[in-house]
């Protein structure tokens, strides 16, 4: 397959200025005509060749004349007309099958409605195209479908004409003004009931605000319409952002590919994100659709209003607008619970990405296949970039700069020099040797040490950025490290940095190594490095495990206080690993016990606290780790903390649940995340009456939070009580297709000894659908992410599995089925048995016939 390069960009030979687009639905086909007003790009050739993909051609007319097809350069992957003039219209028909699509892009059918995901590919199978993101043009479409099946037909932005037509047929026309690229198109028809509310911009605008679904889940919207209006409001007085159309769409479908998409006007949502009541939602659910509701509602300014001149630029609307929603959930809830959270994504995806085979730069210089570098390094590592240039900058630059980005490339097609640029012009600053951040990929690791010396403090720092695939020569990055220092008595010091005397500041360390020297210490000071992950690095300082308690105790900075708990786990870890006797220590022991009984501390910080590194995590941290050693010396810290602080987490446990009435709001979230803790912690010790404390929590839950962390307790029990919980669960709610992914996700991602067994019975009932995304997930995607006990097996059935379906999917949806093969791309992390296990079935899947190129690019490059 073709390898799509960076350096080979250029802009196209053409430019289509408006697009009207006609589109006939049927039950077994389409057709879609499409008329393209184009506009030669001066210097360039006459030559138009346009995208395609599966699409049958019924006619061209080019201006008023029919085209021989006989005559014509077309494939179904491409269109290809030569000696054209400066301006002419083309009007092309094709005829597609949405029915078919299993791929679930560009126009499908999901549960009877016609919907579309074209980002980034999938309008070329709609109709021939100019299909990239700098071809921007102004859409007007016409649906016309059947009136009884289909009464709700909707485009991007406003309606400007809807009629009845023979044989129950009606049309609708939309109109959008925005010029955009065709990656934001965006259709649907169907039988939708439809929530409606009301949203005043600060212009005193009136924006109508619709959510489109099933009528039977029309008491499931409230939350997300909540979180519309709120991204909004938010967005107008963090950044001074309106929105710009007259009316705001979401629709929520059951089969997509993605979490949600961000069309202009009309943005079509797995419907997880969407559909949620306290009955069926977690309270993680609920913060999921408040941020994917804001990511995509942000999007409309970073990435609509902005978008990228092409896809190697992807990270500048991606990274930009997660970042944009982290702060805004993080200003809507606990700021220092959304750090610690979004850290823990970071660490389990980013990182383990970037310590293997498929490691890329932010900005990646080469792909195969689009679609497999919608990354957690594109959008979670490029919003810490972007989170970088704001510590860096600070707040009031950082906004100045981002106007200027928005007004300076208002409805282009940028790149991120573009953005990099308006930073530096509206700060002053350089940011030159940053933006090896963009280029460079792998973890940096910094190593710090501390020195005191009479009044002073030396803070000697160290990077070293590890090699990475076609990347061997890498430069010293620019890092934020925001820094603090703790006296004995619990107090952070003010100290002299630069003329100035604070208790924290941001160091700015951009060479290999460098020293650091501050004033104002009488005595050493335990520091506090990289307060709230300012920069996303693996950090060593060796602290001992006394300075670890005193700052899981004594740091005012929440992040690092769970970070201190991390590290102290991971030591303890490390100390039994060397010597099997090993016990944990009183002082240690005592510092959980204090941590629970703690009167002021937020019970989410608790939680995190008691949760510790997963085991990916882990195993991304060594070069051959011993997958079972790190599997039995985390149970071990569980389980010496579940035996020796029982009594404590038993009342921890009954104090939050006591106090929970079920409410959705930060105190309750907080009392069932402690509860959820500690019930895992007393099961860890295997007791009877944990057991029966799980049983009897999911017995009388009144929401799903307690219920799902009930169920996921009971999971891993070998036990009658597990069967009964999940058979009445199942008999509970399975006409629900989202909670009963949830019910085959507890079971692929239980310690059961027969996991696997049970995985292969999930793969055959009756509710298991091959078609369905988020039902694969559930499955298949949970099996293999989170379940290194059974995925991981030393036996390799779990790595066969994986390979078997791998290879089924791919013949209908070879998106879903890469991001499944990537799940063996880790290989060279175990012992050399699962190595070995792991590289066969590589092998396998690569020797494949017809294996879709989505699906190569993984595989070939996890071999190399
Ligand atoms: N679904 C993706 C996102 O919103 C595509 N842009 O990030
Ligand atoms: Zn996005």
């Amino acid at each position: 397959p073709q390898v799509i390069k960076l350096k080979d960009y250029q802009q196209p030979n053409f430019w289509a200025k408006k697009t009207e687009l006609t589109f006939d639905l049927n039950e077994d086909h389409s057709l879609v005509t499409s008329k393209v007003h184009y506009q030669h790009n001066p210097g360039h050739d006459r030559t138009l060749t346009l995208a395609g993909l599966s699409l049958e051609l019924v006619s061209v007319h080019l201006d008023h004349e029919d085209l021989n097809l006989d005559a014509m350069d077309y494939s179904p992957e491409h269109l290809s007309l030569k000696d054209l003039p400066d301006t002419f219209a083309l009007t092309i028909t094709t005829k597609i099958y949405p029915q078919k699509n299993t791929a679930l892009e560009g126009l499908y059918k999901s549960n009877g409605k016609f919907c579309t995901q074209c980002e980034p590919e999938g309008f070329r199978r709609i109709t021939y195209f100019l299909d990239r993101p700098d071809v921007m043009s102004e859409y007007r479409t016409t649906i016309i479908a059947d009136k009884s099946k289909y009464p709700i037909l909707l485009s991007n932005g406003n309606p400007v004409d809807s009629k009845d037509l023979p044989n129950n047929r009606h049309q609708m026309v939309w109109h959008d003004p925005f010029p955009k690229p065709s990656y934001l198109f965006a259709l649907v028809a169907g039988d939708l009931g439809c929530v409606e509310d009301e949203f005043t911009t600060k212009s005193s605008r009136k924006i109508k605000l619709q959510i489109f679904v099933e009528k039977e889940n029309l008491d499931k919207c409230d939350f997300a319409m909540q979180a519309v209006k709120d991204s909004m409001k938010w967005d107008e007085d963090t950044y001074g952002l309106e929105y710009d159309l007259d009316i705001f769409m979401i629709v929520a479908v059951s089969d997509f590919n993605m979490g949600a998409m961000e069309n202009k006007g009309l943005n079509i949502f797995n419907s997880k994100y969407i559909l949620a009541n306290p009955e069926t939602a977690t309270d993680s659910d609920f913060e999921g659709i408040q941020s994917v509701v804001g990511h995509e509602y942000f999007h409309n300014w970073s990435g609509n209003r902005v978008t990228c001149r092409d896809w190697f630029q992807l990270s500048l609307k991606e990274g930009l607008t997660v970042f944009r929603d982290q702060e805004f959930s993080a200003d809507m809830n606990s700021r220092g619970v959304k750090r610690i959270s979004d850290v823990k994504v970071l660490r389990n995806s980013q990182f383990v990405e970037d310590s293997g085979p498929m490691a890329h730069p932010v900005r990646p210089d080469s792909y195969i296949e689009i679609n497999n570098f919608y990354t957690s390094t594109v959008y979670n590592k490029g919003a810490e970039v972007i989170r970088m240039i704001h510590t860096i900058l600070g707040k009031d630059a950082f906004h100045k700069g981002i106007d200027t980005y928005f007004n300076r490339h208002d409805g282009e097609a940028a790149t991120i020099e573009d953005f990099v640029k308006a930073m530096e012009d509206s700060s002053g600053a350089s940011l030159k040797q940053f933006t090896h951040w963009y280029h460079q990929a792998g973890t940096p690791r910094v190593n710090a040490e501390l020195s005191h010396q009479d009044n002073k403090v030396i803070l000697k720092l160290q990077q070293r950025l590890p090699m990475t695939p076609g990347q061997s020569d890498k430069h010293a990055q620019v890092i934020p490290i925001t820094t603090s220092f703790f006296a004995k008595d619990g107090k952070a010091v003010p100290f002299l940095y630069q003329g100035d005397t604070k208790t924290e500041h941001v160091l700015i360390f951009d060479q290999g190594e460098q020293e650091f020297v501050f004033e104002g210490f009488a005595e050493e000071p335990i520091p506090s490095l990289a307060r709230s992950f300012s920069a996303p690095i693996h950090l060593d300082y060796q602290y001992s495990d006394e300075q670890l308690i005193f700052l899981m105790t004594w740091d005012n900075d929440d992040f690092n206080r769970y970070e201190a708990a991390q590290n102290l786990a991971m030591s303890l870890m490390k100390k039994r690993q060397q010597s099997p006797s090993y016990e944990l220590p009183d002082e240690v022991l005592t510092a959980y016990k204090s941590l629970l009984a703690s009167k002021t501390l937020d019970p989410r910080i608790k939680a995190r606290a008691l949760s510790f590194p997963s085991i990916d995590y882990l195993v991304s941290l060594e070069q051959e780790a011993n997958i079972e050693a790190i599997f039995e010396t985390r149970s071990w810290l569980q389980e010496s903390i579940g035996h020796s602080c029982y009594q404590e987490l038993w009342d921890a446990y009954h104090q939050s649940h006591k106090q929970d009435s079920y409410q959705l709001d930060a105190e309750g979230i907080g009392n069932r995340e402690l509860k959820s803790v500690c019930l895992s912690l007393l099961l860890a010790t295997g007791k009877e009456d944990s057991v029966a404390l799980a049983t009897s929590l999911f017995a009388k839950s009144n929401n799903m939070t307690d219920t799902i962390t009930a169920l996921n307790e009971l999971s891993h029990v070998n036990d009658p009580r597990r069967q009964d919980a999940f058979k009445s669960f199942y008999d509970k709610w399975s006409h629900d297709q989202l909670v009963i992914d949830k019910w085959f996700a507890l079971q692929s991602s239980s310690y059961h000894d027969h996991v696997l067994a049970h995985v292969k019975d999930l793969l055959e009932h009756k509710d298991f659908d091959l078609l369905n995304p988020n039902r694969v997930y559930a499955v298949l995607r949970q099996f293999a992410r989170a379940n290194p006990k059974g995925f991981h097996h030393s036996n390799g059935e779990g790595y066969q599995l994986i390979a078997d379906y791998v290879l089924k999917i791919d013949k209908t949806n070879s998106h879903i089925a890469a991001m499944l093969a990537n799940s063996l791309s880790q290989w060279r992390r175990f012992d050399k048995g699962r190595q070995g296990k792991m590289v066969a079935q590589l092998e396998r899947i690569k020797a494949a016939e017809g294996l879709s190129k989505d699906v190569y690019e993984i595989v070939s490059k996890s071999l190399q």
